[in-house]
This record gives structure tokens, C-alpha cells and sequence, in this order.
């Protein structure tokens, strides 16, 4: 059964002056160690579908309100529900949500200067957990938000729709303690505060990011993202050429995307190790069989769950550092991550492209 634990539940109003943004209400199960995030309610008209709005050169508007709450509990994040409700309570279909990205205020991400990406869901994204022996970490008073992209293409305009996202996590006290299992995000074209979309020319192509890393560790497990006529996104060591991993897109016979794969490189503790301050290069390949260049049609990236050798030497975030300044400036945030209010607001940064994410495994920036 199911027993209500203290229950705890705050609520951030929308920016004063700006647009009407619906509460996030939290609340904390401590018996079932669920927190659940619900947000709502959004009216969404009916759309296009995505390739029509695409052909029409109707880029999707990176505009979504940030959304901000406190997470509540000490301990580690590891698994995620989510589903959408109407109004009157009915089930509305997932693919409604194009993508919901977390941010964590409150730490960096391992390849950028920009603020970590906790988590996506959206579309494509099932359900996820990951066994006990690991998880993310993350301290009661973390500073975190998320942003909303909808898609309505039922047919129907949809009213009153509700997001909620029960998160589990795994308590302070478990013995043994689960390993540290940090997001990694990496991008074949990140502008931080801006784009990670590119041009997709006819016929093959492929676009490449290089990095190092200031910690090694392992890699648990990767999953990909690609838009439309993607194939595939590889992991390379950059000093030696050879293939460290590939995840690849199942396609439609036209080369729509349908889906990523995954890969699971031993959850239970192997991995797949990468080295400090060693070369590695992220790949993204297209096939387009149009003929004609799809402008700005394309992301590629990889995403996954890494256990670095030495938390410590996590990179810390800097709150002078011009890049990351311009992720907060997206996130509209001042420099210290604290939510700017409506006046202070920079201007609207539209990022062009979709940004549709599958962002699959468990947690993942
Ligand atoms: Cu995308």
C-alpha cells in the first residue's frame, strides 16, 4: 500500500510582469522516496505536424518559460515517471510534450561551461530507472528548473493540460552507498546560449566536436539524438582513431528517424573508461536523400551517465566565465543562477530547430 510520508509541497509563482507561467507544485513521498513535480495547466492549440512546420521554415521558438523549484531531499536522483492529464483528468498522448529538459542550477556539466542538464523526457522517452548501485547526487536547497517545448498535433486543441514527473531517488542512508553516475552531454555542435542545430547538405555528411575531459571515469551507459535523416552518433578516442562507441538511428525507408539506440556498458561497475585530459571526439552522421540542403535541420549528440575516478575534481562552476554567463542568460538567470525577474529579462534567444530530445537513458543532461 501506499503510504503518504511527511508531505511537503511549495509552490513559484510565474515572473511578476511576464507572461503567465503555471506553478510547479512538489511534493515528497518519503515512504515510496518518489518526489513528484506537477505543473500546469497549458492550453495547446493544435499544430502542424513537425517535418510540415519544418518545410514551412518554422523554426521551433527556444522560448519556453523556465520553470523553477527547490529540490527537496538528500540523496540520489535515480528514475523518472512522467504523463500528461487534460482538464477533466483524461490521459493525454505523451508525444504531446516534444521535450522537457531539468537544469541544475547548481552544478556544471563535465564537457561546458554551462549549467547541467539533470534530465530530459519528451516524445520519445519512456519511463526510466537505474538500478540501486548508482544514481545521481543531489543535495536538499539544489536549485533546479525545466523548460517545456509542446507539440499538439492530435488534431484537437487540448486545455488544461498537466505535466506530472514523479522522480525516485535513493536515500542518504543506503549501505552501500551508490556511486556518483554524473549526466554527460556531448553535443557535435554546441553554441553555448545559442544553437546546436546545423545544416544537413545532401547526401552523407557528417559533423565532429572534440574534448577533454578534466576527470576520467567511466562511461555506464550512452543513448543518441538525431533529427531526421541521421544515422548515427560514434564516440571516438581523437588521438588513435579507433570507435570507442556508436549508437545508431532506426530509420524509416525515406530516413526519417524513428528512434536511437542505447548502449549499456555494465551498469553493475565495468564501463567504458575515459582518461583525463586525453583527446575524444563525439561524430554525428547524416544520409540525406532529398537532394536539397535542410537548413539548420540537424542536431547530433550523445548523452549518458558517467562515474568520474575523483568527484572532487568535478570542474566547478564560474560565475565570471562569459560562457557560462550566456547559458545563464538563456536559462534567464543572473550569473549566480538565481532566476532574473521580468525586467531584468534579456532578450528573447531563439534557437532555431527543434531541439527534440530522446534523451534517453535514465537521467540525462
Ligand atoms: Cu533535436
Amino acid at each position: 500500500m501506499l503510504a503518504l510520508g511527511p508531505l511537503l509541497a511549495l509552490t513559484l509563482a510565474g515572473s511578476p510582469g511576464g507572461p503567465a507561467t503555471p506553478p510547479v507544485t512538489v511534493t515528497v513521498d518519503s515512504s515510496r522516496h518518489a518526489v513528484t513535480i506537477v505543473t500546469g495547466p497549458f492550453d495547446l492549440p493544435n499544430q502542424p505536424p513537425m517535418d510540415e512546420m519544418l518545410e514551412m521554415g518554422h523554426a521551433m521558438a527556444h522560448n519556453a518559460p523556465v520553470q523553477r523549484f527547490v529540490w527537496p531531499v538528500d540523496g540520489w536522483l535515480r528514475g523518472f515517471e512522467w504523463s500528461l492529464v487534460d482538464a477533466r483528468g483524461n490521459t493525454v498522448p505523451k508525444d504531446v510534450m516534444h521535450h522537457m529538459i531539468m537544469v541544475n542550477f547548481d552544478r556544471r556539466q563535465l564537457l561546458y561551461d554551462a549549467a547541467e542538464r539533470l534530465m530530459g523526457a519528451g516524445s520519445e522517452t519512456d519511463d526510466a530507472t537505474v538500478p540501486r548501485t548508482i544514481g545521481i547526487p543531489l543535495s536538499a536547497g539544489s536549485r533546479l528548473g525545466f523548460y517545456i517545448n509542446w507539440h499538439n498535433s492530435t488534431g484537437r486543441d487540448l486545455e488544461g493540460v498537466s505535466l506530472r514527473l514523479t522522480l525516485l531517488w535513493t536515500p542518504k542512508n543506503q549501505n552501500p552507498r551508490p556511486a556518483n553516475a554524473m549526466p554527460i552531454y556531448m553535443d557535435v555542435n554546441l553554441t553555448i546560449g545559442g544553437t546546436n542545430t546545423f545544416d544537413v547538405p545532401p547526401g552523407t555528411s557528417s559533423k565532429a566536436y572534440e574534448f577533454t575531459l578534466p576527470v576520467g571515469g567511466k562511461l555506464l551507459a550512452v543513448g543518441g539524438h538525431l533529427h531526421d535523416y541521421g544515422t548515427s552518433v560514434r564516440l571516438e578516442d581523437a588521438e588513435t582513431g579507433k570507435v570507442l562507441t556508436t549508437v545508431l538511428a532506426t530509420r524509416t525507408p525515406d530516413g526519417k528517424v524513428l528512434k536511437v539506440g542505447r548502449r549499456l556498458f555494465g551498469v553493475t561497475g565495468a564501463g567504458l573508461t575515459l582518461t583525463a585530459n586525453h583527446r575524444y571526439r563525439v561524430v554525428g552522421n547524416y544520409n540525406n536523400p532529398t537532394g536539397k540542403l535542410i537548413p539548420q535541420g540537424a542536431m547530433a549528440h550523445m548523452v549518458g551517465l558517467f562515474v568520474p575516478d575523483d568527484m572532487a575534481r568535478w570542474p566547478a562552476i564560474n560565475p565570471d566565465d562569459p560562457t557560462f554567463r550566456k547559458d545563464m542568460a538563456a536559462l534567464k538567470a543572473d550569473e549566480h543562477g538565481n532566476a532574473l525577474v521580468a525586467d531584468e529579462m534579456p532578450m528573447d534567444h531563439d534557437m532555431k530547430g527543434m531541439d527534440h530530445s530522446d534523451h534517453g537513458a535514465a537521467a540525462k543532461p
